[in-house]
């Protein structure tokens, strides 16, 4: 693990908050030659209000639908300036990746742009009091999904909508962790031609309804599970498993306020969904080969016949 620091204390986010710990770990693998672009979301908070920060590096902070156009503009401007070796990172929720941000992301992914994105995912719109998002998971109570409405809709897979576009890298991440963590953002750094994308699983004590003391208990616990699987995806189709669960789903959902009010059958409805999804991620690898999923040398971009910069 890297020893350099490149976020003070003193920031401003909630005791336990997973996307606090995320950058810490994120920033330890990137280094200082690192701009952050941040849309409105609990880290445009967390960074502090201008002139104070809570990062060692510069940070941009943007608007909410545009973490992929920002980080491509900046990318551009470095460009411009004959500066490769700084490293863009657009630094987005899952509100600002899986809905309102997806239009910039999705065209920054096709058009081949060299920055890594990473959705630190808290499963909610927490920075403006917990409304439920498309990655919100169903069975969760929110203050937009309250009581007997909580959220009946499933969450969205997005790293395969990323790797729907044939990205050259995306992958899961969980902030209990943090060797792998680290390990796929270097990773991140080193991959070149086109968008590296970055899921990092965050737990959220506020919105979640859990003690701050169980944030990192929590996150691990849904990998265990198989609820937030780890794996990479290299150019769109081959897939490498890095962590086998082997919790039921009960042990994850059971010590979140969020999840309280659900009942027996709603539990093994989710177990259901969640071995479900566990079989498809593994249809997608390929037995005796390290767990690998059939390759591709080309990403979405095939050398020769033109590309970006
Ligand atoms: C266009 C627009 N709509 C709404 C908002 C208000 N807003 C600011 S942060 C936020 C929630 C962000 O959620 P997410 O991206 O999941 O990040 P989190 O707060 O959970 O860290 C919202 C709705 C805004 N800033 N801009
Ligand atoms: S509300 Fe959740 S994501 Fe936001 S700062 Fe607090 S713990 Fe972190
Ligand atoms: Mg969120």
């Amino acid at each position: 693990m890297p020893t350099e620091e490149y976020m003070d204390s003193g920031h401003v986010a909630c005791p336990g908050c997973g996307a606090a710990i995320a950058m810490k770990f994120a920033l330890k693998a990137l280094g200082k030659k690192t701009m952050v672009v941040i849309p409105a979301c609990c880290w445009g908070v967390i960074a502090g209000p201008y002139p104070q920060t809570s990062l060692k590096v510069p940070i941009l902070q943007t608007a909410f639908a545009t973490a992929g156009a920002t980080a491509s503009g900046l990318r551009a401007a470095l460009d411009i300036k004959g500066d490769k070796e700084t490293v863009v990172m657009a630094w987005a929720g899952d509100g600002g990746t899986f809905d309102i941000g997806i239009q910039a992301l999705s065209g920054a992914a096709e058009r081949n742009e060299d920055f890594i994105y990473v959705c630190y995912d808290n499963e909610a719109y927490m920075n403006t009091g917990v409304q439920r998002s498309s990655a919100t998971p169903f069975g969760t109570q929110t203050t937009t999904t309250p009581g007997q409405g909580w959220k009946k809709n499933r969450k969205k897979n997005i790293i395969e909508i990323l790797a729907a576009h044939r990205i050259p890298y995306a992958a899961t991440a969980n902030i209990a962790f943090p060797e792998d963590m680290v390990r796929k953002f270097k990773k991140a750094k080193q991959i070149k031609g086109g968008i590296r994308f970055l899921h990092v699983f965050a737990s959220c004590p506020t919105g979640w309804r859990v003690p701050s003391e169980m944030s990192v208990k929590v996150a691990r616990l849904a990998v265990q599970s198989k609820v937030f699987p780890l794996y990479e995806v290299k150019n769109g189709v081959d897939y490498t498993l890095n962590v086998k669960g082997d919790r039921p789903v009960a042990d994850y959902l059971n010590i979140q306020g969020r999840f309280k009010h659900l009942t027996n059958d709603d539990v093994r409805q989710i177990q259901k969904m969640v071995d479900e999804d566990w079989e498809r991620l593994m249809s997608r690898m390929v037995q005796g080969s390290g767990a690998r999923g059939q390759g591709s040398e080309f990403g979405n971009q095939v050398p020769g016949i033109g590309g970006k910069r």
